[in-house]
């Protein structure tokens, strides 16, 4: 069987079978607590947490940012672009695993640090902000794993990996900009790299928001700020939102999936609900795309959203509440 192939045709762009390593100094430098608590079930010694495992089979699912105007509307609050291309490479994961397991090849979602182990294998570049580029994808490419118990069935240098994985510093395209540095609203990333404690992005996982988080919120589920201006990604062209995203994003529509109310007694969504966002976005997002939306609503300074507004700030659920009572104060 063509794993490579098999990926491809379910619409990965590329797809890599990769050696099993050790990254002692990831494991040790987590424990220390230097990384995101989200790297907590990570396993960077992979020989160890998957000992059957013969390679880890990575998948490139790339994507193309949103172009702002029309469809960046006040009452239309699309997710930054990976998670829709998150849920779509997931879905197709999931086709890729059943099809290998049906061809007797063992499978297992890998639980790993997937850029380091992309950089160890030649598979890109991490950059400052940390994400991984890939030439000609930029960093706009979602990565998806799973260990498997196959051997490499072609040779990596034909799937036009670098035959030298390792990068040296000096050559980054980073070397001489500074343009995710200046971009970061929040000095999240500075002349030492990234720093995760003041990325707003480690504060959006669905928990109650602190008030700077709320005020500056950059959109639905991510921030792409450093992303957007970095020049790795500059040849990309940007897509329009499809009328599906935007009518599954509308805002009135995501409030009266929180609140029973009908927000807009005129809105043709007024029986919405969020089960076509979440169709696209994966429903473990829920909690976070409640109290996000909230926030933005209130942003948007729309009176038409404050019945629903006032209906949520007595909700039992204190991330709920708190988000509402936040975008009510604004007005
Ligand atoms: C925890 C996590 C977060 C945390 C912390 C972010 C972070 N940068 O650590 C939070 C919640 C903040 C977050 C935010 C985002 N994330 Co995130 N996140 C993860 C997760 C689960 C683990 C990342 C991790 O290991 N962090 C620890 C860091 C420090 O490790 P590292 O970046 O690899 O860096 C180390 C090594 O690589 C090494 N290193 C550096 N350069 C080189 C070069 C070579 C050759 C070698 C060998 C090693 C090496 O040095 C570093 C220190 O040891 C991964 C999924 C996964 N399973 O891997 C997704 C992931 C990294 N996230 C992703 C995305 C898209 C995002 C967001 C853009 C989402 C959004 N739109 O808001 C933001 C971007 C914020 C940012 N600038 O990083 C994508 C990145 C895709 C890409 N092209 O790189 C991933 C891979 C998810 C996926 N499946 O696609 N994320
Ligand atoms: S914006 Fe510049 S410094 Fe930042 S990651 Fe991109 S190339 Fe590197
Ligand atoms: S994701 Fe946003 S907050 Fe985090 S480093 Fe990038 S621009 Fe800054």
């Amino acid at each position: 069987m063509n794993i490579i192939a098999l990926c491809k045709n379910h619409g990965f762009a590329e797809a890599y079978l990769l050696p099993l390593v050790e990254y002692e100094d990831w494991t040790r430098l987590r424990d220390e607590g230097a990384f995101h608590h989200a790297t907590a079930g990570l396993a960077g010694d992979m020989r160890q947490a998957y000992p059957w495992a013969k390679s880890v089979l990575l998948m490139i699912w790339r994507y193309f940012p949103v172009g702002r105007g029309r469809a960046f509307a006040a009452t239309t609050v699309p997710p930054t672009p990976n998670y829709l291309a998150s849920h779509k490479s997931y879905q197709a994961l999931k086709v890729v695993r059943e099809e290998l397991e049906t061809a007797g090849i063992r499978t297992e979602g890998a639980k790993i640090p997937l850029k380091l182990v992309a950089a160890k294998g030649g598979v890109g570049t991490i950059l400052k902000n940390t994400m991984l580029a890939i030439a000609p994808y930029g960093s706009r490419v979602v990565l998806q794993a799973l260990m498997v118990d196959a051997e490499l069935d072609i040779r990596n240098e034909a799937l036009g990996m670098h035959s030298s994985p390792l990068t040296p510093q000096s050559s980054l395209p980073c070397a001489k900009c500074h343009a995710c540095e200046k971009a970061c609203p929040f000095g999240a990333i500075d002349g030492d790299g990234y720093h995760f404690e003041k990325c707003i992005r480690s504060y959006m996982g669905g928990a109650v928001m602190e008030e700077w988080v709320m005020e500056g919120l950059p959109g639905l589920l991510g921030c792409d700020g450093c992303q957007d201006v970095c020049p790795m990604n500059a040849r990309l062209p940007k897509r329009e939102l499809t009328k599906e995203e935007r009518e599954a994003f509308a805002l009135d529509k995501l409030l009266a999936g929180i609140s029973p109310l009908s927000v807009s007694p005129t809105s043709p969504l007024k029986e919405g609900g969020m089960d076509d966002a979440l169709a696209l976005v994966g429903k473990n997002q829920k909690a976070r795309m409640q109290t996000q939306a909230i926030v933005l609503a209130g942003k948007s300074d729309n009176p038409a959203y404050l019945p629903a507004l006032q209906r949520l700030a007595e909700s039992e659920d204190e991330a709920i509440r708190r988000a509402a009572q936040w975008a009510i104060g604004r007005g």
